[in-house]
């Protein structure tokens, strides 16, 4: 009876290691495993935020799938050379960087996250801005846009982003890139970004600016421009 007992074990026991050797992929053909894309949770002793921790979607028509084949990203407007740029071109023609960076939404949640990317300055200056250039206008795939100041892009290493936490940007996050808009609101986080476009126009407001949320968006402010409250959404 006893005997038997360890019999059974000893046949489940190896079963078990044939089954698992085989569920684990691939190898027996010579074919190399395919494995899960692993999440960066900790960063040189900080603690991240997980993908999975966004609340929801809440991006204005939904996730972009982008054919990345037939993908292009143009720098346009007050450029010596307008310039269209593959996804390889991007990731693979201009140094890398990452940082960890907390997106704020005004809704109320945050996600610290550690983002790789390229300079959007690197970008710029490639094609070369023309001296009257001030502001940079972000345009994406949903019709979605965004500005910010060409100093700001300049002077603080303003990354366009395609990996967040070591893994490449899913779909609903913004594949091939979103742009990591440090100390702004999350609505300056452009995702699915397909131009850059170099500008002189001061008075540009993009969606959600242009629906009254403040143009600088900066973290430490309010996130509402305080004239719209007075005489644009609720009348005098
Ligand atoms: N193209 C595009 N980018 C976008 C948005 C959008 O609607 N379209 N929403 C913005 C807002 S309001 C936030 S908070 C961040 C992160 O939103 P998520 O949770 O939808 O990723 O993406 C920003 N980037
Ligand atoms: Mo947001």
């Amino acid at each position: 009876m006893k005997r038997g007992f360890i019999n059974i074990s000893i046949i489940v026991l190896i079963a078990t290691l044939i089954t698992g050797t085989l569920g684990a992929g691939g190898c027996r053909t010579g074919e190399p495993g395919t494995l899960e894309p692993v999440e960066i949770r900790e960063y040189q002793g900080e603690d991240l935020s997980s993908i999975n921790d966004f609340l929801r979607d809440n991006s204005i028509k939904g996730p972009q799938l982008i054919d990345i084949e037939s993908y292009a990203l143009k720098i346009s407007g007050l450029v010596a050379e307008p310039t269209e740029l593959s996804y390889q071109e991007v990731t693979e023609n201009y140094p890398s960087y990452r940082k960890v960076v907390t997106l704020n939404c005004v809704e109320g949640w945050s996600v610290k996250l550690l983002w790789e990317g390229v300079l959007v300055s690197d970008l710029i200056s490639q094609a070369g801005p023309s001296p009257e250039t001030k502001i940079v206008i972000f345009h994406a795939q949903d019709g979605y846009t965004t500005s910010l100041p060409l100093d700001y892009i300049m002077n603080n290493s303003i990354l366009m982003a395609y990996k967040m936490n070591g893994v490449t940007l899913p779909p609903e996050r913004g594949f091939p890139f979103e742009l990591v808009a440090e100390s702004k609101w999350g609505y300056k986080w452009i995702k699915w970004v397909t131009e850059i476009e170099l500008s002189d126009d001061t008075d540009y407001r993009g969606f959600w600016e242009s629906r009254g949320y403040s143009n600088s968006a900066d973290l430490d402010e309010g996130f509402f421009e305080e004239d719209f409250f007075d005489g644009g959404l609720f009348g005098e």
